[in-house]
């Protein structure tokens, strides 16, 4: 089955990758972004300070993806995005979270990897309402995958009724 729906920490998953839901200077953070950083290690900030920055402070912009080895956490690799604030709709919130499951998966493709778990990015600190931003992953995802079967996603939730409302929109989808 290409994509499941689990209750668990992130952190726990020995999946090729697990995407971290960040913000723009990705260096680390609240909610997922922090225990992804506890668990990992130290090398982890390292290895993101490596990375370019484009602007002053930010390394990811919004819907953009970028990857780095997963250090002491159970995944080889984290892929890290950052989702879109949430300010009602009318900002594109949609467009970008859809953009960041997809580019996520662009960088699974490229590294040849195969398993990848998700948080439901945007759902915390960022204010995305839960239904919407399911529906929303689950749509990018299932049409970023029609093309390939040869890639498993898990979305990962940290709570039972995150989990109903994911498993809702799958069913809907
Ligand atoms: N495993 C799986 N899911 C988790 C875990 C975990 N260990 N911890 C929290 N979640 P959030 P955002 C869930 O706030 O809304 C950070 O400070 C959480 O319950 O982590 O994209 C970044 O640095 C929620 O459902 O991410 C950014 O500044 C979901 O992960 C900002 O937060 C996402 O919540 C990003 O905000």
């Amino acid at each position: 089955m290409p994509i499941q729906i689990i209750h668990t920490d992130i952190t726990r998953l020995a999946v090729d990758a697990i995407v971290n839901a960040a913000n723009p200077s990705l260096l680390g953070g609240g909610g997922v972004d922090g225990a992804i950083h506890r668990a990992a290690g130290p090398a982890l900030l390292q290895a993101c300070r490596a990375l370019p920055e484009i602007a002053p402070g930010v390394r990811c912009p919004t819907g953009e993806a970028r990857i780095t080895p997963g250090f002491a956490l159970p995944a080889r690799w984290v892929i890290h995005t950052v989702g879109p604030v949430w300010h009602g709709g009318t900002q594109d919130e949609a467009q970008l979270l859809e953009r960041c499951h997809r580019n996520a998966l662009q960088l699974l493709r490229e590294r040849r990897l195969h398993t990848i778990a998700f948080p439901a990015i945007s759902c915390g600190v960022y204010g995305y309402p839960a239904a919407q931003a399911a529906a929303v992953a689950v749509a990018a995802l299932r049409d970023a995958l029609a093309t390939t079967d040869d890639i498993d996603v898990t979305l990962c939730c940290f709570s039972d009724v995150m989990r109903a409302v994911f498993q809702h929109a799958l069913d809907q989808a």
